[in-house]
């Protein structure tokens, strides 16, 4: 079993920093889940444009308030604690957060932890490494 606390994480490179959010992760690929486990600070008055075209993502937001933008429709949603959005369709987005928010973030497949945004806001696909041999 594997037993984790926020604070195991903060300052290693489980506690990833970007322009305007911070991620903490919990459980990545490495950890064998088969999903990813974020604890995600976002900056406060910030905005910032998302794409996960190779992940499908879960965000349910704990503390604080904004909203989120689907970018295909233009549709706008309230998020306060409580809220969860599911980028089931890989969904391009636009967060945009009037307080600093914290959010429980689930990322399948999971994120390795190096990954930073591309120019599209996406994270890439990290393949599975191949099963280690057995020695004969
Ligand atoms: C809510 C969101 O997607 N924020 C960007 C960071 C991402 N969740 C991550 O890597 O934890």
């Amino acid at each position: 079993m594997i037993v984790r606390t926020l604070e195991d994480t903060v300052g290693t490179d489980r506690d990833v920093q970007a322009t305007t959010w911070s991620s903490r992760r919990l459980l990545l690929r490495k950890d064998g889940m088969g999903f990813s486990l974020h604890d995600t600070l976002i900056k406060p008055g910030t905005e910032t444009p998302m794409w996960y075209q190779n992940h499908l993502e879960a965000v349910y937001c704990i503390e604080g308030e904004g909203e989120v933008e689907t970018v295909s429709d233009g549709k706008v949603y309230q998020l306060q604690p409580g809220t969860v959005y599911a980028l089931n369709n890989n969904d391009q987005h636009i967060l945009r957060a009037r307080t600093q928010m914290r959010m429980v973030c689930v990322f399948n497949p999971p994120v390795s932890g190096n990954e930073v945004h591309d120019e599209t806001g996406a994270y890439p696909l990290v393949e599975e490494e191949p099963a280690p041999q057995s020695a004969s």
